[in-house]
């Protein structure tokens, strides 16, 4: 198949997601051409089977926004005409899923059919996509999408109640490289941060407000009273100064690592004892799932479709979002069971291994685009 993925390039699951899709299904044979305002993360190097088109913005004094959405659109036809796509598939409704409407709709005038697929990931269903500013085109380019997949059970829920849809969702997870993301036997980087012999949690994500990344470090607060602790944070976004200051405030400010963005996650995961997830919203939790590949168990939030990925007293822990007591109980409670945590660190690497693998998930994607192209 010749495969249009339109995704957002910065640090994300969602960008994560649609490119390891897109380098899975060219090193399948499948021919796929990214669609977006900048090279995604994750292809930095020569794939085969693989390309990128930018998608070019002018700038006129008149146009004090940007007019992304447009110029997608205008993108996507190009790339369908001169690339003879089969099939578009966009990662995140807004607003990339209006945008291959409209080009849909652009080509219908030329008897072409483009069908296109959405793949909802988050916020995009719950945050963003209920402010009035985007609802009803939301709801619009999912009930017109020829195709609709969601990264879990909960937000298939979510986006049929939410935005009141009658429509046959199909749920694939998120998925992983479960020969990538493995435990490394090295110790190098835990002698580096914890040199004293501490226990290390670690949280990545982009540090927007849903992720409650202050709560980690009230986590570190309560645990550090009972066993030496340290607090590894990867990432970067709006809350990392919050972060900083929250830190100093309780004297932890040599406890806590920020390592801003970074590249080699196994390192670190495989370096830390416990991953730590406490989001007030999170549609699946795909850093969570890097970190049990990699044999860490994880105390998480209940929100969501944590509960589908995190299964409680099994591969981790999970309580109600804001409960960092319960939370920090939780993480003792492992750090000083060395039974329970060995029984724990092998049950999320099979779990990882058992159902989130990338070559378990990528089939059904290839399965999902055929039977769209057929119907
Ligand atoms: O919805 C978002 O916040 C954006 C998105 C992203 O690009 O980071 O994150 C979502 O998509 C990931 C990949 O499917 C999921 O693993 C995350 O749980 C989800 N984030 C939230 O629901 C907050």
């Amino acid at each position: 198949m010749r495969i249009g993925i339109t995704c957002y390039p910065t640090y994300g699951g969602s960008g994560v997601v649609a490119t390891e899709l897109g380098l899975a299904l060219a090193a399948l044979g499948h021919q796929v051409h990214f669609i977006s305002y900048a090279i995604p993360h994750r292809l930095n190097k020569f794939f085969e089977n693989v390309f990128f088109h930018e998608v070019e913005m002018s700038t006129y004094p008149l146009f004090e926004h940007s007019l992304y959405d447009l110029a997608l659109t205008s993108k996507m036809l190009e790339v369908f005409e001169f690339e003879d796509l089969d099939l578009m598939h966009v990662h995140y409704a807004i607003p990339h899923a209006v945008s291959a409407y409209l080009a849909r709709q652009v080509l219908r005038r030329s008897h072409k059919n483009l069908k296109f697929i959405t793949t909802l990931h988050g916020t995009d269903i719950t945050l963003m996509g209920l402010e009035p500013s985007f609802m009803p085109l939301v709801k619009f380019s999912i009930e017109e999408s020829d195709g609709v997949t969601t990264v879990s059970r909960f937000l298939k829920e979510k986006t049929l109640t939410n935005f009141n849809i009658v429509k046959d969702i199909e749920v694939i997870y998120n998925f992983i490289d479960i020969e990538r993301f493995s435990r490394q036997e090295s110790d190098t980087f835990r002698k580096h941060i914890a040199p004293n012999g501490e226990k290390v949690l670690v949280h990545i994500s982009n540090f927007r407000v849903v992720k409650r990344v202050t709560d980690t470090i009230k986590i570190l607060e309560k645990v550090k009273k009972e066993i030496p602790t340290k607090l590894v944070l990867v990432g970067d976004g709006p809350d990392r100064s919050e972060c900083e200051r929250l830190a100093r405030e309780l004297d932890l400010q040599k406890d806590v690592l920020f390592l801003g963005k970074q590249d080699g996650l196994t390192e670190i995961l495989s370096a830390s004892d416990i991953f730590l997830m406490p989001s007030q919203s999170e549609s699946f939790g795909l850093s969570a799932l890097e970190a049990m590949a990699c044999s860490i168990p994880v105390v998480s939030s209940s929100v969501g479709g944590l509960p589908e990925l995190n299964i409680h007293n099994e591969t981790g822990y999970i309580a109600e979002f804001g409960d960092t007591d319960r939370m920090a109980k939780y993480t003792i409670e492992l750090l000083t069971n060395e039974k329970r945590y060995k029984s724990f660190s092998k049950n999320a690497r099979d779990r990882a291994v058992k159902n989130f693998d990338k070559n378990l998930i990528v089939p059904q994607y290839v399965a999902y685009y055929e039977k769209v192209l057929n119907s």
